[in-house]
């Protein structure tokens, strides 16, 4: 009798201490601030903890604690070492930018920032060399998905937390602390449905609509995200061709590129599909220089992802339909994790940035509270 007692005490603590079973998430707002989300998508399925790479999103929206590591060598600054993908987009300036604001001294940190240049060659060794540094805590953002579990075997060897930021590795879970960044397959939906929606309101959706995707660098989870959200949502319109994707990596001159041999290619282009910004500002002069337009007003649907300023900028000036947003602002929120796993606090192992859907109509109007 006391024995049930005590289990059904113990399911009660367990059901407590477990948040219920809800699926929160802490989310970033573009203001930077943390706030929890409760994912209504969820499901209810219950925790596999396979650790594999290609979970599905369900499992990764769940909570999943991870033990705290670490911790600041004595009482001084707290090491941390940032080894970020390169300087190939605003949006990555954006990302930099935050970060260096954040983990300044006058803010308790000593700050190691490497540009990567997007080679992972420079990239690992960089990790390497804050290993060798003992630095307190590393926080990677993954030029590309693989090859990242030597260096993590070796950072969880000499105690060093790893915190995963904006791309995803597909190392095993247990090999780094968290990862925080932006749901990519969502935003690919996204714009996906964006372009349904709009289709219709054209009375378009009738029409076949051809349909090219400058992609992103590849390998990194950003392009793949996106591409596939998009491509899963596109699958079920009868009537959009996806004729062609090529990569433009991320930057302006890859976009250019690409556009302009997209358009040497085919003559009935309908909607280009931009993975950033940048990709997009290049395709834009492109498209210009042949003679055609884009935008609401012109010959060709251009969707973009990021929405930088600059992007909201190209919107107001007529050339961009929608961008699809992806939040940049992490430093403050991976200061937040840290300060928690100072304090020996468990943290969330996977945790998202809020971002929205911003059609031209609306550029104006919102451009002015824009943070990046
Ligand atoms: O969209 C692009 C940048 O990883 C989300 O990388 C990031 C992407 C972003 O270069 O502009």
């Amino acid at each position: 009798m006391k024995k049930n007692i005590l289990a059904i005490l113990l399911g009660v603590m367990m059901f407590l201490f477990t948040g219920c079973g809800s699926s929160d998430m802490i989310v970033l707002t573009p203001q930077g601030d943390a706030v929890i989300k409760t994912d209504g998508a969820s499901t209810g399925t219950s925790s596999g903890g396979s650790g594999a790479a290609q979970d599905s999103k369900k499992e990764e929206t769940k909570k999943e604690e991870t033990p705290a590591g670490g911790g600041s060598s004595g009482g001084g600054l707290i090491h941390v070492g940032f080894a970020q993908v390169g300087s190939e987009s605003g949006w990555r300036l954006a990302q930099t930018q935050s970060m260096k604001e954040t983990f300044t001294e006058a803010n308790g940190y000593q700050f190691d920032f490497v540009d990567c240049n997007n080679d992972q060659k420079t990239q690992l060794d960089a990790l390497a060399k804050f290993i060798s540094d003992k630095v307190d805590y590393i926080v990677l953002d993954p030029i590309v998905e693989d090859g990242y579990d030597d260096v993590l075997k070796d950072a969880q060897k000499a105690d060093i937390p790893v915190i995963v930021v904006d791309r995803n590795i597909s190392a095993d879970k247990s090999l780094y602390t968290c990862w925080v960044g932006s749901d990519f397959t969502k935003e690919g939906t996204d714009a996906a449905n964006w372009l349904a929606d709009y289709l219709k309101r054209e009375k378009r959706d009738s029409e076949e609509i051809n349909i090219v995707t400058i992609l992103g660098s590849n390998g990194a989870s950003a392009t793949t995200g996106r591409t596939e959200g998009f491509e899963k949502a596109a699958k079920k319109q009868k009537k959009w061709k996806l004729l062609d994707k090529q990569s433009g990596d991320f930057t302006k001159d890859g976009g250019n590129a690409v556009m302009k041999a997209f358009l040497k290619k085919y003559d009935d282009i309908d909607v280009v599909v931009c993975q950033n910004d940048d990709e997009a500002f290049g395709a834009i002069e492109a498209i210009k220089e042949a003679g055609k337009s884009c935008g609401p007003k012109g010959d060709i649907i251009m969707i973009s992802f990021d929405a930088t300023k600059d992007g909201f900028q190209a919107m107001i000036d007529g050339d961009i339909h929608v961008d699809v947003e992806c939040n940049p602002l992490e430093g403050p929120f991976v200061s937040e994790l840290i300060q928690k796993l100072e304090k020996g606090e468990k943290v969330d192992q996977v945790q998202y940035m809020e971002e929205g859907v911003f059609p031209a109509e609306e550029a104006e109007k919102t451009l002015p509270d824009r943070k990046y």
